[in-house]
Formats: structure tokens, sequence, C-alpha cells
């Protein structure tokens, strides 16, 4: 009985039935994972049977010097739990080693990349360092979740043979923290950086400013973290950065091939500035600070010539401050705002960001005003028909895909999810997954569409573990619809590939909403 048990097992675990097949029972012969359960999907996986490559004290990173940073990035990830030194070298002939190498075909793009795991070694190429961190990404995936902790563990740490071939669908693949509505420090937005860039999500934005909070420093305006800091949704002590810790951020991501947005949200939204400066407001008297949890109340006042002088100082230091190409202006529900005067202050807002030297991302209002070739509109609407939005795409609008009853990380799971709201309706991971960006949209084919973007909004949420039990495995699934092509999509493979992550999660203490829909590993 015993025997037939086990041989029914292995043959699910041969054909891939059985989810994290490539994980040994107690006393097994451990089994690596296999290539393909990588997540997001790459273009093409080819597993070579019975090939496998191990890890050895011995191991050494090989690397072009332009690799320097993503190589020193792979050792220090696997020399605490391997105790393996892991030498990164930039002379030698790769044999028995990793060798991260840049060049390859054109056909890889600026971030594809190839990876060959065969018995001598590993090798890993790709035009950019970006797509030599990607993957990086996928090679951590295929090695075994302990190689992940961060105490040594004992081997072995065998990765199985074959050949990945990879590159994005989107270029633009993102995740937004709202960082206003309640705080979270440093470390916490660098370990959200962490678990982006393990989904190969390359865009970090960052809500800097809301009605309850506002957190970044601007010189000049020191009521505005003094003031329009000390608060959070249900009166907690909120928090800002420094500008210096604003870049410890941006660099922090940009070691990780992930480029910051940085958001102030205009006209509305707007509550903690004007509750810092009596002089935003039409009526010069401030309002109180605000620690609840509505939209649409506040507006700064769109005819006073001080309101761009202060935008022009925010914009100005935060563009100085962000290597990247956007600035988020926010825009959404800004209804104390008249259609007219919102649109001027829009188109306003817009010059301002372009003298300074970026381009405008705005959530899809700002549609209703002239976007610049440059302006990126998010687009954040429950329905799949929108007039407006279409239009603008039709002229050239190019759009980041951020659907709030599929992509918004703040929504339930279920009736019964301890956190979050439902005003979009309630996301399982399979309403998560089941969509595709490229044609969610009447009249807005995938030409138009930047990316996808899944915004978690933190009303609800207080600490790393909710934000991690809202993002996963929710944002894996975002990030495979933004990075791998259409025609790997399909339902049943992608839960099980999902459920082979877990042991990964566990490794990394990510905490995660052990979903029905996936049959995880027991
Ligand atoms: C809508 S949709 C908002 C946010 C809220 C979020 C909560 C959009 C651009 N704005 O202000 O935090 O819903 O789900």
């Amino acid at each position: 009985m015993r025997a037939r048990m086990l041989a029914v097992g292995l043959l699910l675990v041969a054909t891939g039935v059985l989810p994290g097949a490539g994980r040994a029972q107690a006393g097994d012969p451990p089994r690596p994972v296999p290539p393909r359960d990588v997540v997001p999907a790459p273009v093409s996986v080819d597993a070579s049977a019975g090939v496998t490559y191990a890890l050895r004290p011995s191991t050494v990173i090989y690397a072009d010097r332009g690799a320097a940073g993503v190589a020193e990035y792979l050792a220090a990830l696997l020399r605490p739990s391997t105790g393996y030194p892991l030498p990164v070298r930039f002379a030698g002939d790769d044999r028995g080693g990793i060798a991260l190498r840049l060049g390859g075909p054109a056909g890889l793009g600026g971030q594809g990349y190839r990876l060959d795991v065969s018995r001598p070694g590993i090798a890993l190429r790709a035009r950019t360092p970006a797509g030599l961190f990607a993957g990086v990404q996928t090679l951590r995936q295929l090695l075994p979740a302990k190689a992940a902790r961060t105490t040594v563990q004992s081997g072995p740490w065998v990765v199985a043979g074959g050949h990945v071939l990879d590159r994005p669908r989107f270029a633009y693949r993102g995740a937004m923290l709202d960082v206003s509505r309640h705080f979270f420090t440093v470390a916490q937005v660098e370990r959200y950086v962490d678990e982006m860039a393990l989904y190969k999500i390359n865009y970090l934005h960052l809500h800097l400013s809301d009605d309850q909070g506002w957190r970044i420093a601007i010189s000049g305006w020191p009521r505005l973290t003094a003031v329009g800091g000390s608060t959070e949704v249900g009166g907690g002590p909120g928090g800002y950065y420094t500008q210096s810790q604003y870049r410890q951020i941006v660099a922090y991501a940009q070691r990780r091939y992930v480029t910051v947005v940085p958001e102030i949200d205009l006209p509305g939204h707007t509550n903690a500035a004007l509750a810092s400066y009596a002089a935003l407001n039409c009526d010069g008297v401030a309002p109180p600070r605000y620690t609840g949890t509505d939209v649409g109340f506040s507006s700064l006042c769109v005819g006073k010539e001080l309101t761009y002088r202060f935008i022009d100082d925010v914009i100005g230091q935060l563009a100085a401050l962000t290597p990247g190409p956007y600035l988020h202006i926010g825009g959404d529900e800004a209804r104390s705002t008249m259609p007219a005067d919102y649109a001027s202050f829009i188109n306003r807002v817009q010059r301002i960001v372009a003298a300074h030297g970026k381009s405008v991302v705005g959530w899809h209002d700002v549609v209703n005003a002239t976007p610049l070739p440059s302006t990126v509109a998010e687009f954040w609407d429950t329905e799949t028909t929108n007039d407006a939005v279409a239009a603008a795409a039709a002229r050239g609008t190019k759009l980041i895909m951020a659907p709030a009853s599929r992509a918004y990380l703040d929504m339930k799971y279920t009736e019964g999810t301890p956190l979050g709201q439902d005003w979009a309706g309630l996301i399982e991971v399979r309403d998560a997954y089941g969509w595709d960006p490229g044609a969610y949209l009447s009249g807005v084919g995938e030409s138009a569409v930047l990316g996808v973007e899944g915004p978690l909004w933190s009303e609800t949420l207080v600490s790393t573990a909710d934000i991690e039990y809202m993002a996963f495995p929710r944002l894996p699934a975002l990030a495979e619809l933004a990075w791998s092509s259409e025609s790997t999509h399909s339902w049943p493979a992608f839960r099980l590939r999902l459920a082979a992550q877990a042991p990964l999660w566990t490794a990394l203490d990510i905490n995660y909403y052990r979903s029905p829909q996936i049959p995880w590993p027991a």
C-alpha cells in the first residue's frame, strides 16, 4: 500500500500535478526546483533532464566589471545561508562557477536575460545590468528555498539543469505603497522593495502625501512635516522622511533596479498641506488635521499664485532628489475642484513638472485636462469602458493599468479578510490574475499600455505583516501579468507555480494569505 502511494506520488510529482514538486520529503534525496516553477513565467524554459549544478564551498562568481553590482548583490544573498565565501572575480574562465556576462543577442532587449544551468556551471547573460538582475531573481527561485535564509543552512545547493530565455512584456511593472494614510519607515519600505524585486517589479510608486499625512521634508516649508507629518489614519503619530532618508530609499531601490516614482497628490487629497499652511487655503483659514478615511473633500486653492510657488518648490526639490523620469501628481478624486479649474490647474502643474525635467504620471482623471505627450495616465476605475481615457490613448497618452477591481492590493480577498476595503469588490487571487492588461479597456490596445501597477492603499494597514498579507500572493500575480507574455497565461499552471513559491516566502518570513484557490504545499 505504502509502495503504491509512493509510486502514485512520484508520478504526480513527475507530471507536475503536485505543486512544489522540487521540495523533498525528509530523508529523500533533495530534488531541485523545476525550472518551470518560476514566477513570473519566462518566455521559454527548457529543462535538461537529469542534469544538475551544485554550489560548492569553492564556487566563484565570475562577472564583467559592468556587472559588479549585480554579482555582489547575488553573493551577499547567498553567503549567509550557504556559509560559502563566494568571491566575485573579474578574471577567470567561468568554469565551475556562476558567470554574469554582459552581452547577448539584441532579442534580449534591455531587461531580458538568458540563464543556462549545466553540470559545469551557471551562465547568465544579458545586455544590461538590469537584465542580469532579472536573471538573478530567476536563479534565486531555482535554488532551494532555504538559500534565502539569513543564517547558515546545510546544503546541498542543487539547481536543476536547463535553459531559460526571458524578457518582459511591459516596460513598467509597478507597485504603489501609500505611506500617507499610515506611515512606514525606511526599513519597511526597503523590505517591500526587496519583495517587489523578487518578482521583477521595477517601479516603486510612493504615495507621499494625502489628507492624512505629508511624508517628505521640503526646505522652506517646515510645517508640512511638523504639522502635516504628525498625523495618520486613526490618530497614530505619523512620521515623514527627511530628504536624506528619501535619498536612502531611492538608492536602495536603484541597487535593485527599481525606480522610485514619488507622488504628491494634487489638487485634492491635500488636507495635510492645507492644515500646515493657512495661506494655501482660499479663505486663509487652516482646516483641522484629518485622521479619517473619507476622500474628495480637500482642494488646494487653484486661483492663488502662492499655490503654484508652493508646488514649484515641492516639485523642484523632489525632481532633484529623484533620478527616475517620472513625478506622479495624483489628480484623482478632486471632487472639490470645478472641472474647468481642475483642467487649467493640471495643465499648469504639467508645465511645472516639465520645467524641472520630469514627465508626469497622474491618475487617469488627468485626461480631463490636456495631457502633454509625455504624460502617463494611471487607470484606476472599476469599469472596463472609459471613453475619455480611450480617446486620450488614441491621441497618444500611454497608460499604466491599475484597475481597482483587479489590481488594488488593499481590497479584501473575501468578506472575511480582516484588513482592507471592498468598495471596488473582493479580489481573490484568481481575480487579480484573470485579466489581460493589453486588452482590458474597450478601445485601448496593447501598444497604448506602458505597464501594470498594484496600488496598496494603507487606510487599514499598520505593519509590515499587514502589507505582506495584502500583497502576497496578489503582487506576484500582477507581476506575472506585467512581465510574462500573454501566451503563457494559464490559471491552472499559474496556481501550481504560485504554490511552489510558498517555501521561499516562508524562508523570507513573508506573511501571506493562504488562499484556498492555491494548492499550497503541506
Ligand atoms: C481610492 S482610486 C483612492 C485612494 C484610496 C483608495 C482606497 C484613487 C486614485 N484613490 O485615495 O486610498 O481608493 O481603496
